[in-house]
């Protein structure tokens, strides 16, 4: 059989002919009467069409070779756009162009067309995605597993400052990016009992089956054959569960009854888990992902293999955080309950088979669920996980005999008001490797999170500090950049090798070359500027520095301390003392968990401020606020080009990594921050001279709270700060109660080193030359921040892979 494959070599006349053969044979219609989601959709397809060639290749390859494959299980995918990048990753960009705009169509109207699917929440979604990219484009043969959602990461408006969120259908149109797969559905069972069979063997007899629906989308490497992929799963009822006889009778919603039960598993990211029910159904998808994957895993690994012995030396398991850990009870009941293996055997490879990767310090977010809930849903799970806590307690006692305390510490039940799983231990327990994501994180985690365990086992614990996807976020986020930085080094070699952003340094230092990078900073905040325009009716200067705070909402973060400098610059501004003051632009953007409340009222109250100072004909000739709505991949792509001040300014001990710290510096912003997460390893590598450090360190927050921490006393002893939470009050006095009586996150502490390094950096921005000069110098020093090293770092310390490189 012979199939046209090959789009090599392809010209704008063979890419507008497949677009005219999509519209006619997919959607049955002609570029006359075409819809524009027709138009759209066909030249998805057509875009797609390219990189199927290399994905059959790939498979094949991976077929023959039989190698280890990395399979990433994450509850989150941040895959942002698919058309720009897989326009770009196709290689198909300008003959896209051309045949577009022959056929009389924009590129730019089509693009906006493009759903993104935000299939996640924050950092920890959107590196999985940064992940992809790389082994795709390493060479490392890896599947993503995750759920397809119908309801992406709400949409945030803003109503009276406030966040409002909206369901994100984002497949209301259809998604053309994807392959379905029904015949590799897969059958997930809940509650129910268990039945003893020999040995420690049971049969659990489920109570409830729910099927699992697979889809993929590509996942091209840049630079390389390699297209790997990402399967997604939807729940579904059974073929018979449509109830005929009551809908026959009239009783519409109970006829359905039993495919809403099922199909709400897949329904939303995150559902609410204020209430029970909500608890469980998270609960519920979490199985439902992890045994999807599993089952679909074990397919793969039979296509090729027999012998169990051979399963952790081909598959290689990442758990994307806990949402994932469930998976080990999973392997375990499919080994010795499916397979009959022995319990040592199966443990054995259970261990060996994963590795988990961890993605905080808080340990409010260390996931932890009641074990009456998982013995009800899940009841062999359970009882499966008493096991291994048993055996792995034994453990412990023999290595601290008399030690109850240890015990207690270490145990994968949590003995509090009620007993708890502890999906962290378990996760440990049952990895072969741990790592944090950057040295400060994963140093911290082994001091004391994860403490305990990294002392049982210290060779089990790693560092793998956080990467970012150049091509995304430079090459398709910052076109007029990479074309600069393409021209002078050369080749655009180094969107695939970043460490060679270095040849840069030498430019900093020359005048012509500065003048053509501030121009392109310009020309980016004069985009941004219509953004914001369009989307908040805020018009900025695009002169002014743009100083940009770009992340989640969160107290830790921080976002109030910077809300709390920007009233201090406009009462500066408003009284006149304006000999100091540059032009600023504040741009915020971020969502809260709904359920946030505290988060929800500094948003609130950052919304308000930006009135106070866009509304006040004094100041905003100095100041504006802008602040964003519905934060997503695409807004940071357009943010994170015109940014030249990165606010990355959390409690030093509280962010795992933080990967905006990343982009951002890669894109020429100088940063403002603390020695928390990976901004420790930025300032290392940009240097000292090209960051604005302030704030307490580690230690000095951990003496800090060990004396007493009395925020009161800032207040009294810094009149700015006074006049500033007086302002605040006005807007909201429980902030600031809640910051004189309490302030969990020190903001009273660092406020006033914050704003004097704020007013630092105002001086440098006056330099204009030595500004640039520090801007390039960010760039060029980037390139440790390239996701690629990140996925070879964990093939050298944790998957032990090499790669597979495709022909042709
Ligand atoms: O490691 C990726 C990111 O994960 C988080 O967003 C998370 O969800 N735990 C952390 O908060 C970030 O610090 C980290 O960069």
């Amino acid at each position: 059989m012979t199939y046209v494959t090959s789009h090599a070599g392809d010209t704008p006349g063979d890419f507008g002919r497949d677009v005219l053969s999509n519209l006619y044979y997919q959607r049955g219609t002609t570029l006359e009467s075409a819809s524009a989601q027709d138009t759209y959709q066909s030249v998805a397809l057509t875009v797609r069409n390219r990189l199927v060639d290399r994905y059959i290749r790939t498979a094949a390859a991976h077929y023959r070779a039989n190698p280890r494959f990395i399979y990433y299980l994450s509850a989150e995918y941040m895959l942002g756009k698919q058309l720009d990048q897989n326009l770009l990753y196709s290689g198909t960009e300008e003959c896209a162009r051309r045949a577009l705009e022959g056929l009389g169509l924009s590129p730019s109207e089509l693009a906006a067309l493009d759903v993104e699917p935000g299939l996640g929440n924050g950092g920890l979604g959107r590196l999985a995605a940064c992940l992809l990219d790389a082994m795709a484009t390493q060479d490392i043969p890896a599947v993503g597993y995750g759920i397809r959602y119908d309801f992406g990461i709400f949409k945030q408006d803003f109503r009276d400052g406030g966040q409002v969120e909206r369901p994100d259908n984002w497949t209301f149109y259809g998604n053309p990016w994807e392959f379905h797969a029904s015949d590799d559905q897969q059958t997930v069972g809940f509650y129910g009992h268990t039945e003893p069979l020999d040995g420690l063997r049971k049969s659990w007899v489920p109570g409830e089956v729910v099927l699992g629906e697979p889809s993929h989308m590509l996942v091209p490497g840049y630079g390389t054959t390699t297209v790997n992929i990402i399967r997604l799963w939807r729940a579904r009822a059974a073929r018979e569960s449509f109830d005929l006889s009551r809908f026959g009778a009239g009783q519409y919603g109970e006829a359905v009854e039993e495919i809403v039960r099922s199909e709400n598993i897949s329904k939303v990211l995150y559902p609410d888990d204020s209430t029970e029910l909500g608890r469980e159904l998270r609960l519920k998808q979490q199985h439902f992902l992890v045994t999807c994957a599993l089952r679909d895993i074990v397919r793969r690994f039979r296509l090729r293999n027999s012998d169990w012995d051979d399963f952790a030396g081909k598959v290689m398991i990442q758990l994307n955080d806990t949402h994932p850990v469930m998976a080990i009870a999973e392997l375990m009941r499919m080994l010795v309950d499916e397979e009959g293996l022995e319990w040592d055997r199966a443990w054995s490879i259970t261990r060996r088979t994963f590795a988990y990767t961890c993605h905080t310090l808080l340990p409010e977010a260390l996931e932890t669920w009641p074990v009456a809930l998982v013995q009800r849903l899940l009841p062999r799970h359970m009882e499966i996980i008493f096991l291994i806590n048993h055996l792995f307690l034994q453990e412990v006692a023999a290595r601290y005999p008399g030690d109850e305390g240890k015990l207690r510490e270490l145990s994968i039940i949590g003995e509090g008001d009620e007993q708890r799983v502890r999906m962290a231990h378990l996760a440990v327990v049952g990895s072969s490797a741990v790592n944090g994501v950057a040295e400060l994180h994963s140093r911290l985690l082994a001091a004391t999170t994860l403490h305990g365990f990294a002392e049982l086992w210290p060779g089990r614990f790693h560092n793998v500090t956080n990467g970012i996807s150049p091509r995304r976020f430079m090459r398709l986020a910052n076109p007029r950049l990479s074309e600069l930085i393409t021209e002078r080094i050369g080749d655009e070699r180094w969107l695939t090798d970043l460490d060679r952003l270095t040849e840069l340094e030498p430019a900093a230092d020359d005048p012509a070359f500065r003048e053509r990078w501030r121009e392109v900073k310009r020309l980016n905040r004069v985009d941004l500027a219509h953004h914001a325009l369009a989307a908040t009716g805020v018009a900025l200067d695009p002169d002014a520095l743009c100083d940009v705070m770009i992340k989640r909402f969160h107290e830790y973060k921080r976002q109030l301390m910077r809300v709390l400098h920007v009233v201090a610059l406009h009462r500066r501004i408003h009284r006149g003392e304006v000999a100091d003051v540059v032009p600023r632009t504040i741009v915020l953007a971020g969502k809260a968990a709904p359920g946030y409340y505290a988060a929800k009222r500094i948003m609130r109250l950052a919304n308000m401020v930006a009135g106070l100072v866009n509304n006040d004909p004094v100041v905003s000739p100095y100041l504006r606020v802008v602040f964003l709505p519905d934060y997503n991949v695409s807004r940071a792509q357009l943010i994170i080009p015109a940014a030249d001040l990165s606010e990355q300014i959390s409690l030093a001990g509280k962010e795992a990594s933080g990967t905006s710290n990343m982009k951002l510096a890669l894109n020429g912003a100088l940063t403002i921050g603390t020695l928390d997460g990976a901004n420790v390893e930025i300032r290392d590598r940009v240097g000292a001279a090209e960051f604005f450090l302030f704030g307490l360190d580690t230690t000095g927050v951990a003496a800090l709270k060990d004396r007493g921490y009395v925020p009161w006393e800032y207040y009294d002893r810094d009149p700015e700060l006074r006049e500033v939470l007086d302002v605040v009050a006005g807007f909201d006095k429980e902030i600031v109660d809640d910051l004189l009586h309490r302030d969990e996150y020190l903001t009273l502490a660092d406020y006033r080193a914050y704003v004097d390094c704020q007013d630092a950096v105002s001086r440098a921005w006056q330099e204009r030359d030595l500004w640039t000069r520090a801007s390039i110098l960010n760039t060029a020093r980037s390139g440790f921040f390239s996701a690629d090293r990140t996925v070879r770092d964990y093939c050298r310390d944790i998957w032990h892979i090499s790669p597979l490189r495709i022909d042709g």
